[in-house]
């Protein structure tokens, strides 16, 4: 065979394979921290680490910021891929770490629980899907996300006199009822992918904007009252005023912000052996 037709069928060998490499799957988890940008909390852009606060003396389970992620990943050429990524995250912001001291006193926390399911597209900036024993890169992504996060409600009581008001005996709290508020949220992000052998590990920072400005509590659509019978106009129109207020914190014509900062792992199957390199 002419060496002019050997190189021909040697380089479609290599471009079928290069193909192929390029179709291998990726299956992976990640832990870390999180923090919303929202209404009330730090108003810090990234603090996904637990802070302790007055009254909070030792880091708990139920006072840490955590999120872990599955996900499943298909490496559709040696820079693109998607991934199908589903998480929990428990957050827990505090007025308290925020520098304004108004808003240090009104010392509120979010807490919140969110699940999430995301469908994202990642951007390798180096070579990485293809076959390689050890590659690194850093990578961008965006996509699509719906989030399921427990339904509360703004409970306004008065439990003081019908005459005159007497402001201590107002009060507004959030209850969480049964079922899950269901939303959308756009992610985009950055990460870093150090690649050995079938194994990839990654740091990654994600930040999700939701439609909803009640995931960290600051207002809600359902808001039930407690007052008694045969109160005075006058009475009422002052509780409703103070309850206009207690029911919108910080800005409404914002929405929340969430964030994960992740560490994980995955492992790739599903590729076939080449030997082109
Ligand atoms: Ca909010
Ligand atoms: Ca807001």
């Amino acid at each position: 065979m002419p060496p002019k037709w050997t190189a021909f069928i040697f380089s479609l060998f290599c471009l079928i394979c290069f193909r192929a490499n390029a179709q291998r799957h990726e299956i992976g988890l990640s832990v870390g921290g999180n923090n919303m940008i929202a209404d009330i909390g730090s108003g810090m852009v990234l603090r996904p680490i637990p802070h302790l606060n007055e009254g909070v003396s030792k880091i708990k389970f139920s006072n840490t910021p955590l999120t872990a992620n599955l996900f499943y990943r298909r490496n559709l050429n040696p820079r693109y891929s998607v991934r199908l990524n589903l998480s929990a995250s428990q957050f827990q912001d505090r007025d308290a770490d925020n520098r304004n001291r108004v808003i240090q006193g009104r010392n509120l926390i979010a807490d919140a629980v969110i699940f999430e399911t995301a469908l994202l597209f990642e951007y390798n900036f180096i070579d990485i899907n293809a076959e390689q024993k050890f590659a690194q890169s850093p990578y961008i992504f965006a996509g699509i996300a719906g989030y399921g996060t427990p339904k509360y409600s703004l409970v306004n009581t008065y439990n003081g006199s019908t005459t005159s008001f007497e402001a201590d005996q107002l009060t507004t709290v959030n209850s969480q009822e049964d079922g899950l508020d269901f939303g959308l949220a756009i992610p985009i992000g950055l990460g870093y992918k150090y690649k050995r052998d079938r194994m990839v590990y990654f740091a990654e920072l994600g930040f999700r904007y939701s439609f909803s400005d009640q995931l960290d509590h600051s207002t809600s659509e359902n808001i039930s009252n407690v007052f008694p019978s045969g109160i005075d106009s006058a009475v009422l129109s002052e509780i409703q005023n103070q309850t206009a207020t207690r029911s919108q914190i910080g800005d409404p014509n914002n929405n929340d912000w969430y964030v994960h900062l992740t560490f994980g792992a995955t492992y790739s199957f599903g590729r076939q052996k080449c030997y082109c390199n």
